[in-house]
């Protein structure tokens, strides 16, 4: 992990469908060949996580999480629980203390010694720093119980990670200095205790090492980096496959550790997450580009490009029709197409400069085969998804590969007598998308 960082790794933190137990196990063995070693359980739409966190997960989801414990430690990776309760609880109430003591013990019981306690997204009291002032007592009660029943065998309580209601720049009021909430968390919460930040924003496209100093002073500790550079609950439009790039590499010396909230679907975070740890260990000349293609290169063979075919037996010979191998470029061209959530990556702005050209000239043959090699590209990794091994991989992206082959073969089709208006594909969304950028219309 370099010697920068004392942690590295994933949150399962964001909305919608959860990762399976399978998908998770899996998550654990690319993260133990990554060196990451921390792993944080948040599923929002996990009921007992956040909306229902009082009441206790039924047998049959405790025993998942308890293999879950232990497949993790299998691979040297630390499984952090985390309990949000911030949308409804009320300290002064003692059945609600009990609940969340209760929540703690029984996720104990079952070998978790690291727990996260989450007041993201929760709505603010009118005095922010009162509510900071509850907060606290909230995790110092947790950590007394912790001290109280659950030492390991050298007396040491694990982790406790904190997030805060302003876990970002843009969500502190009046300003990050300034801020009562933050510096009530500051002066009061045990210095033990790590506290996350997402940066300037909620998704920051870049994080600079004074911006974290700044948060780093008041707060009275490195932060933690909750990095949500990769996660695409927010949108049903992207993924995103580029690297982990604007994070200086001085950055790793101001955050007591970075965890990804990536991508919903499991599968398309091999690159980000192979970026991240390669980010985490580089030296200095490391690029995000370079970063990039390397990820792309070690997540081709899930692409059925290396003869995994023939030993894995079911499809056959192994001896894969070269024409449909998917290459490194190949992927490249989806990775930028589907970069980072406020940019795409060049391969993406030549097909759209293409395209543009082919709309002004539908006879310009030049971007016209620009398009035509863009949409070989991605067919070629559709099909070998198709017949590939890895159908996660394949139902992760289908969505994604078919929607820019479509409209290639639209435009495509422009100017030639070919249909040049289909119904408009993407709902309500899509149409409000293209309104209301007075001045980013080309966002
Ligand atoms: C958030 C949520 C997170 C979500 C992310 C992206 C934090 C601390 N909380 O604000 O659960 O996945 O945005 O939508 O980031």
């Amino acid at each position: 992990m370099g010697e920068h960082l004392n942690m590295l790794g994933v949150i399962e933190g964001f909305y919608g469908r959860p990762w399976t137990p399978a998908q998770r196990v899996r998550l654990y063995g690319w993260m133990a060949a990554w060196g990451m070693d921390t792993y944080l359980y948040a599923p929002k739409d996990d009921p007992w996580h956040r909306a229902r966190w009082r009441e206790p997960y039924p047998p049959q989801e405790l025993a998942v999480l308890s293999e879950l414990v232990t497949a993790a430690r299998a691979q040297g990776v630390r499984f952090v629980y985390a309990l949000a309760p911030g949308l409804d609880l009320n300290w002064s109430r003692s059945q609600d203390s009990a609940a969340l003591l209760g929540k703690i013990a029984t996720l104990a019981g079952v070998g978790v010694r690291d727990f996260a306690l989450l007041f993201d997204d929760i709505p603010y009291q009118a005095d922010r720093a009162a509510q900071a002032l509850e907060q606290v007592a909230v995790v110092h009660r947790v950590a007394q119980f912790l001290d109280e029943h659950f030492l390991d065998e050298q007396g040491v309580r694990g982790l406790l990670l904190f997030c805060p209601t302003e876990y970002c720049a843009e969500r502190a009021r009046p300003d990050v200095k300034t801020s009562p909430y933050l510096n009530t968390l500051g002066e009061h919460l045990d210095p033990r205790v790590e506290v996350f930040w997402t940066g300037p924003e909620v998704v920051s496209p870049e994080i600079s090492p004074e911006s974290v100093r700044e948060v780093a002073q008041v707060l009275r500790r490195r932060p933690l980096l909750w990095d949500n550079l990769h996660a695409s609950d927010y949108t049903v439009h992207r993924l995103h496959l580029g690297p982990y790039q604007g994070r200086p590499l001085e950055l790793r010396h101001e955050v007591s550790g970075i965890l990804s909230n990536p991508n919903t679907p499991l599968e398309p975070n091999f690159p980000g997450l192979a970026s991240l740890a390669d980010y985490a260990a580089a030296s200095p000349g490391w690029t995000a580009q370079a970063s990039g293609l390397r990820a792309l290169r070690d997540w081709l063979p899930q692409f059925g490009s290396t003869g995994q075919f023939g030993s894995a037996g079911q499809f056959g010979s192994g001896s894969q029709d070269h024409a449909t191998a998917v290459t490194t470029e190949d992927l490249a061209t989806v990775a930028d197409a589907l970069f980072l959530p406020h940019v795409t990556g060049p391969r993406a702005q030549r097909v759209l400069e293409a395209a543009l050209r082919v709309i002004a000239d539908p006879a310009d043959q030049q971007a016209r085969s620009t398009l035509l090699s863009a949409r070989r590209r991605f067919r070629r990794v559709l099909h070998a998804l198709e017949g590939g091994v890895n159908r996660d991989l394949l139902y992760d992206l289908h969505p994604y590969l078919v929607d820019v082959s479509e409209e290639l073969t639209r435009l495509l089709a422009s100017g030639r007598g070919g249909r040049t208006t289909f119904p408009y594909r993407g709902g309500l969304a899509d149409q409000l998308m293209t309104l209301g950028w007075p001045e980013e219309k080309d966002r």
